[in-house]
C-alpha cells in the first residue's frame, strides 16, 4: 500500500489496495493512521458488493443507522443511496436527487454525531457533480488572535430543518423526522484529541445561530467563518469515477458538491460511523433549549 498527495492537499490517495479482500491487521492499522493525519481519503478502481464496504468500513468504527429510512439499501440498513435515479415505480432509489449541496458536515444535526463517511461511486455523468472536501483544522490555523478569542467559547445552534429545506427534492421535515432531530449545540471550537491542536467545527447547511448572541450577529459571524473556511486554499475537488471509494473524517473537514444534469444518472452508496473520541475529534454536543 503507497500514499499519495492529492492536488498537493491535504487529501491522499491509497494505492494498491483492493477494498473487497481480507486486510491484514498492519495495512488496517496504517489506513487508521492515515485516516486520522490526512481526514481524507481515496481508493479508486474498487467493486464493492454492500456486505463488502460495511465490512470495510467497519474497521474503523461502528456502523451507524441514519435518520433517513427513506434513502436506505433494500439489503443493508447501514448503507444509504444517494442518487437521482428512479426505480420500475418511478420511486427514487436514494436522496440528495441532482442540485448542488452546499458545504456541510454529516450527522452535525445529531447530539452524537456519526462522523466517519464513506462514498462509493457507481455510476455518474460525464459532466458535473465534483465534490469538494475543506479542512477546517488548516482553517482554524490561519484565523488572527482577535477571532480565535471572539470565537473561543461559542457553541453554534444546529437544526436539520434548515439542512433539508436546501434538498432540491423534498418536503418539509416530517413530525418523525423532527422528534429525531431537535436542535443541538456544538462548539465552534473543538480540540483534537490526538495533537490537542484546536480546530474549527462549523456546518453552513445546518447551523442556524449561536447561541447567547443576536441572531443578526450570531448569523454574520457564521458567514464569517464559513467564507474564511471554505477559501480555495483549504479545499481538495474531487473529480469522481466508477468505483471510486472515499472516506472522510466530519471532524476534520467539510464537504459540499456540484449540481449534475437531472436527467443524467448519479449513483453513490454512503455508509457513516462512529468514530473514537480518543483518536478523532468528535464535537461536544447538547440539546439546544432556547436562548
Ligand atoms: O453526492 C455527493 O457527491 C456528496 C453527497 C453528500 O454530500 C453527502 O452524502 O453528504
Amino acid at each position: 500500500m503507497r500514499l499519495t498527495a492529492l492536488q498537493d492537499t491535504f487529501a491522499h490517495e491509497v494505492l494498491d489496495l483492493n477494498l473487497w479482500k481480507d486486510l491484514d491487521e498492519r495495512t488496517l492499522n496504517r489506513l487508521r493512521i492515515a485516516w486520522r493525519r490526512h481526514g481524507v481519503l481515496l481508493f479508486r478502481r474498487q467493486s464493492l458488493s454492500e456486505s463488502e464496504l460495511v465490512r470495510f468500513f467497519s474497521h474503523f468504527g461502528k456502523s451507524e443507522v441514519i435518520v433517513r429510512t427513506d434513502w436506505q439499501s433494500r439489503n443493508r440498513d447501514e448503507v444509504i443511496h444517494i442518487s437521482n435515479m428512479k426505480d420500475a415505480s418511478g420511486r427514487s432509489i436514494g436522496g440528495l436527487g441532482s442540485g448542488e449541496l452546499d458545504w456541510h458536515s454529516d450527522q452535525s444535526y445529531m447530539t452524537h454525531p456519526a462522523t466517519g463517511a464513506l462514498l462509493y461511486m457507481v455510476e455518474m455523468p460525464n459532466e458535473g457533480g465534483a465534490t469538494y472536501w475543506a479542512n477546517l483544522q488548516q482553517a482554524y490555523d490561519a484565523l488572527n488572535e482577535e477571532t480565535r478569542s471572539q470565537i473561543a467559547d461559542l457553541e453554534a445552534i444546529y437544526d436539520y430543518a434548515k439542512r433539508q429545506s436546501s434538498y432540491d427534492d423534498e418536503a418539509p421535515l416530517s413530525a418523525s423526522l423532527r422528534r429525531k432531530t431537535p436542535p443541538v449545540l456544538h462548539p465552534l471550537v473543538c480540540v483534537n484529541p490526538q495533537t490537542r491542536r484546536q480546530s474549527l467545527y462549523i456546518d453552513p447547511s445546518t447551523m442556524v445561530g449561536i447561541s447567547g448572541v443576536s441572531a443578526k450577529k450570531g448569523a454574520a459571524l457564521l458567514a464569517q467563518l464559513s467564507a474564511h473556511a471554505t477559501q480555495p486554499r483549504f479545499v481538495y475537488t474531487h473529480h469522481w469515477q466508477i468505483g471510486d471509494v472515499v472516506m472522510w473524517d466530519n471532524g476534520q473537514v467539510l464537504h459540499r458538491r456540484d449540481h449534475f444534469g437531472e436527467a443524467t444518472p448519479r449513483w453513490l452508496k454512503r455508509l457513516t460511523c462512529q468514530l473514537s473520541p480518543e483518536h478523532h475529534l468528535i464535537p461536544a454536543s447538547r440539546l439546544y433549549l432556547g436562548n
